[in-house]
């Protein structure tokens, strides 16, 4: 079993220039707000208050840097498509990714965390469709599988999978409540780092 025993925030930014150093290998976790990243995020690292958690969403304003051992890092991205969030505050968001996907040179895939009861969203498509534009890798997890049935849970990733095949996105079902999908969705986060 993988595990990051030394997994470590490095730091937060609210600005291009405050980015952690670009080396080494870096995967971004992005999704709508609320979808269940930072949650995603603890739970594959197995440290529970790493990446902050809210109800509320649209909590995650920051970029956030973690080191899962040097020059391996994750990234927490601040979500999108929270309808509450003021104009101001959304187009810098949509300004600071943008940079953020073209400047970012150690970022070799990207983990789209997608609530499995919603399904992608156009902004969902369009986030696949910016990284793999740059020739990242990308996995979609289907988040907060607990709460779906078995039926409901094995379309949604089935719909999903045929969505992403054309373009080589792969897809799981996960659960941080249930520990379902962790092994897999490590699997893949240690392969692009190994092998970017
Ligand atoms: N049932 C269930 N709820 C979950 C799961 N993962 C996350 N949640 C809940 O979903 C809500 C949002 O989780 P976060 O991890 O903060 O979501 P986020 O995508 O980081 O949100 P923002 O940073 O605001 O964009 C919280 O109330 C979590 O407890 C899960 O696997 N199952
Ligand atoms: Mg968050």
């Amino acid at each position: 079993m993988t595990t990051y025993p030394n997994v470590k925030f490095v730091t937060s930014a609210a600005e291009a220039n405050q980015f952690a150093q670009d080396v080494g290998s870096e995967i971004a976790f992005a999704g709508r707000s609320n979808s269940g990243k930072s949650t995603a995020l603890n739970a594959i690292t197995m440290r529970s208050g790493l990446a902050r958690v809210s109800r509320t969403p649209g909590r995650t304003q920051l970029i956030n840097f973690f080191e899962l051992a040097p020059g391996r890092r994750l990234v927490d991205l601040p979500g999108y498509g929270y309808a509450k969030v003021p104009e101001r505050v959304r187009l810098h968001w949509l300004a600071l990714m943008e940079h953020y996907f073209n400047v970012r040179e150690s970022l070799v895939g990207l983990m789209l965390i997608v609530d499995s009861r919603r399904g992608l969203s156009a902004q969902d498509v369009a986030m696949l469709e910016w990284i793999l534009a740059r020739n990242r890798q990308a996995h979609v997890l289907l988040t907060k599988a607990d709460k779906l049935n078995r039926r409901d849970s094995q379309l949604i990733l089935k719909e999903t999978m045929a969505a992403g095949a054309a373009a080589a996105v792969s897809a799981q079902l996960f659960s941080a409540h249930r520990s379902l999908g962790l092994e897999e969705a490590r699997a893949v986060m240690d392969r692009w780092l190994n092998h970017p």
